[in-house]
């Protein structure tokens, strides 16, 4: 990666300008940083007086949440851009379109989806998204289904994992969600009106234990490619489209990783509508919005792997009667156990959601986040009796309640 340096606003123009048929000859550009995740940059190209303009992304080699002190690898741009494509495929008018990627400056270049704003910046703000549940439960199934072993050749899927190896992403994950958050580790930062809750969970072994043998599936089971960073800040939306981004945590692993993401997240706006909404009567209603969208997202996604199965699979002990069943029970047992572990990370762990900590007040933050986390601690205890859905919001309202 000799050519590699991170570009200026400037450059960033200069190489949009680059590209054929991007922008006409002479067109007036402009171009504005505006990275806002924990690890890119972004750049937004604009033509004067057109809509829509071009992102550039391009991967910088340390962490820009932390700084150079935690450097990492650029190989993540190739994973992102090619997961892209394959989501692209799976899951038609889902992901950003990709028009082009530079491995030596590890960029890609991308639809503009300025007219879409981030799914958590629209939940912090109340907002319903009428097709949001029916878009990723489309997204999930097809994405999983296609790149697992029920469809894909068994030798030919074998390459595809050795495409999608990711050790430092992996790694990050194994250590701020399934590591860090769970002893008093230095990454660690929460609010310290919680410390007694928090340290309750340091000691609590059973806790622990479920915990590393869900870290110990995230390490080991390479069931489908998924996103691997799945949460509401990953997600793009309008009043009728959805955008899945930033796929650079891609790997095979466990499809429960991807949709018990996607749960934590709508469950961390759950919980933190507790300290954003005083009205109740809209509180109720916005959180059993968010609860619908759990299960409509569970029902859509199992019925359609349940359709794509029946289309596709031949391998015959697969086709045992109720073997596919038992594989979405268990998806769906792995789902709410990595939710859970997803939650309590955004509360104990380094890099929080904005949900819990655009709550001014530390002490009513700190109401919303003990509930997070008694969510959190009830799916990763209770998760192995899940059998359908609705017991999982039915748990969520409980506890809610008390
Ligand atoms: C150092 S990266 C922190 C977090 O940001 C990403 O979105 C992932 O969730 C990661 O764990
Ligand atoms: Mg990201």
């Amino acid at each position: 990666m000799s050519n590699y340096h991170p570009l200026t606003e400037a450059e960033a123009v200069q190489y949009a300008r680059s590209i054929p048929g991007l922008f006409s000859d002479g067109a007036v550009l402009t171009s504005r940083e505006i990275g806002d995740g924990n690890l890119n940059l972004v750049f937004h190209i604009r033509e004067e007086g057109r809509e829509k303009g071009v992102i550039l992304k391009q991967a910088l080699p340390y962490a820009r949440v932390v700084g150079e002190s935690w450097p990492l690898t650029l190989d993540r741009a190739r994973i992102e851009s090619e997961a892209l494509q394959v989501q692209a495929k799976l899951a038609e008018g889902l992901v950003p379109r990709v028009y082009k990627y530079d491995p030596d400056l590890a960029l890609t270049v991308m639809e503009d989806l300025t007219d879409h704003i981030v799914m958590r910046k629209g939940l912090i703000a109340r907002q319903q998204y009428p097709y949001f549940a029916e878009h990723m439960a489309r997204f999930l199934a097809r994405t999983l289904f296609f790149t697992s072993d029920f469809y894909v050749d068994r030798q030919e899927k074998k390459e595809w994992v050795r495409r999608f190896l990711n050790p430092q992403m992996c790694d990050i994950t194994e250590g701020l969600v399934f590591t860090d958050p769970y002893y008093d580790a230095e990454t660690n930062s929460f609010n310290p009106l919680i410390r007694t809750e928090v340290e309750a969970i340091w000691r609590d072994d059973a806790l622990k234990r479920e915990i590393a043998e869900l870290k110990e599936a995230f390490m080991t089971q390479a069931q489908a490619l998924v996103h691997g960073d799945l949460h509401t800040g990953s997600v793009m939306v309008t009043e009728t489209s959805t955008k899945v981004i930033d796929p650079e945590f891609a790997y095979y692993g466990p499809m429960g990783f991807d949709i018990g993401a996607l749960f934590a997240n709508l469950l961390l706006s759950y919980a933190s509508h507790e300290g954003h909404t005083a009205d109740e009567e809209i509180r109720i209603a916005y959180q059993e919005w968010l609860l619908e969208t759990i299960e409509t997202i569970w029902n859509g996604f199992e019925e359609q792997f349940s359709a794509l199965w029946q289309e596709h699979v031949t391998d015959e002990m697969w086709r045992v009667p109720g073997y596919r069943e038992r594989f979405l029970t268990r998806v769906l047992q792995d789902s709410a156990g990595f939710a859970g572990c997803k939650m309590l990370r955004r509360v104990i762990g380094l890099a929080p959601v904005a949900d819990l900590e655009t709550i001014e007040d530390p002490q009513v933050r700190a109401e919303a986040e003990m509930l997070a986390l008694h969510i959190g601690q009830a799916l990763i205890n209770r998760r192995k009796t899940l059998e359908k859905i609705g017991q999982l919001t039915a748990w969520v309202r409980e506890i809610a309640k008390e």
